[in-house]
């Protein structure tokens, strides 16, 4: 008689190396760790319909992970919940924080690539200085969303899935940090929140860097800028970062933030200035005073895209100023931290502009 425990034995043998191989095949599978630190894509509203009026900064990252157990298909993924907050509050102690868990984490040999969930409104901020100060080779992916998940037909699940499989794909690497949204896979770099309300709200003057589709890769360009284990900055040699603010430029404008911010003790102010980076009559003696000061001053443009001309709208070799070049005032506010962390002289920082 057939021993009744042979075919369970048998069976519990088949379903044990059934298991064991579904376990090998994701043991095998990139490991990519998700840095979560708040914004929309863990944002909840009321209802279905509330797609614009939610609260941020409210989903674990534990829940945002479960919720999506796709991204098994793509990598291991563990979590780790860094910061709960709405981007606009980013501070420079929270780049400095997460800058120094993204260079802790690329080290690790059974970390493959790096994900951080984040607002998208200072998105561009945080991914440019990652850019700047991490110096790996590794995948870095920001993603945000500009819907809650709680909302109809919300964008963070498909942005998150493509910022993990863009994460866990070999073809990502060196390619410096990378935003992954609606679709496409933008330089952490050249994006900028250019749309307040629509999905499709990250633009990079210079293109995408290509699209992810179904969890799939297309590039198209990559970066020519330095960046990660180009650059000459690292985050592990930066304790703190120095003071830098925006002054914008309009009709009619006055001096009194510019006079305001040389007397706060700012290291470099930016000009955001109409045009291309023009500056008004009345307010050139007070930024040249700035100058004089010892602050850096730098000409940026309020007008989005387009680079500044050096020596163009004003005489910066004479009055000493650096140009922003393509960078947006707050992209020029990020790099004139990070140079002045090794640079002292507008020369200097006028390289790093072209450079970076
Ligand atoms: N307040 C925005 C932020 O946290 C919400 C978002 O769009 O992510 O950046």
């Amino acid at each position: 008689m057939l021993n009744r425990f042979g075919w369970k034995n048998g069976l519990a043998a088949l379903v044990l190396s059934a298991l064991s191989s579904v376990a090998l095949a994701q043991a095998a599978k990139p490991h990519v760790v998700v840095l979560a630190t708040g914004g929309t894509i863990a944002g909840a509203g009321a209802s279905a319909a509330n797609s614009a009026t939610y609260s941020a900064a409210k989903v674990p990252v534990d829940k945002l992970l479960a919720g999506l157990p796709e991204l098994g298909q793509v990598a291991r993924v563990s979590g780790e919940q860094v910061f709960q907050i709405a981007s606009e509050s980013f501070t420079n102690d929270h780049l400095l924080t997460l800058a120094r868990r993204v260079s802790a984490l690329s080290k690790q040999a059974d970390v493959n690539g790096i994900v951080v969930t984040h607002g998208t409104d200072t998105l561009e901020e945080t991914a440019y200085f990652l850019n700047l100060v991490v110096r790996t080779s590794k995948p870095i992916v920001v993603v945000g969303s500009m819907r809650p998940g709680t909302a109809l037909s919300a964008d963070g699940a498909l942005n998150l899935y493509d910022a993990v499989s863009v994460a866990a794909s070999q073809d990502a690497a060196g390619k410096g940090v990378l935003v992954t949204m609606n679709d496409e896979i933008q330089s952490g770099r050249d994006v900028s929140k250019s749309i307040n309300i629509k999905t499709e709200a990250f633009k990079s003057q210079w293109g995408p860097l290509g699209m992810v589709v179904e969890g799939r890769n297309y590039w198209f360009r990559a970066p020519v800028k330095r960046h990660t284990n180009a650059s000459e900055f690292n985050i592990d040699e930066i304790q703190s970062l120095p003071a830098v603010d925006i002054v914008y430029g309009y009709s009619n404008m006055n001096t009194t933030g510019i006079e305001a911010y040389g007397k706060a003790g700012v290291k470099a102010l930016i000009h955001a200035g109409t045009g291309n980076g023009s500056v008004a009559a009345q307010a050139v003696p007070a930024l040249r005073a700035v100058r004089a000061s010892g602050v850096q001053v730098i000409r940026a443009a309020r007008v989005p895209d387009g680079f500044v001309l050096r020596n163009a709208e004003q005489p910066d070799d004479q009055y000493d100023w650096v140009v922003s070049h393509d960078l947006r005032p707050q992209k020029a506010r990020i790099l004139a931290m990070v140079a002045l962390t090794k640079a002292q002289d507008a020369k200097s920082l006028q390289r790093i502009f072209w450079e970076y």
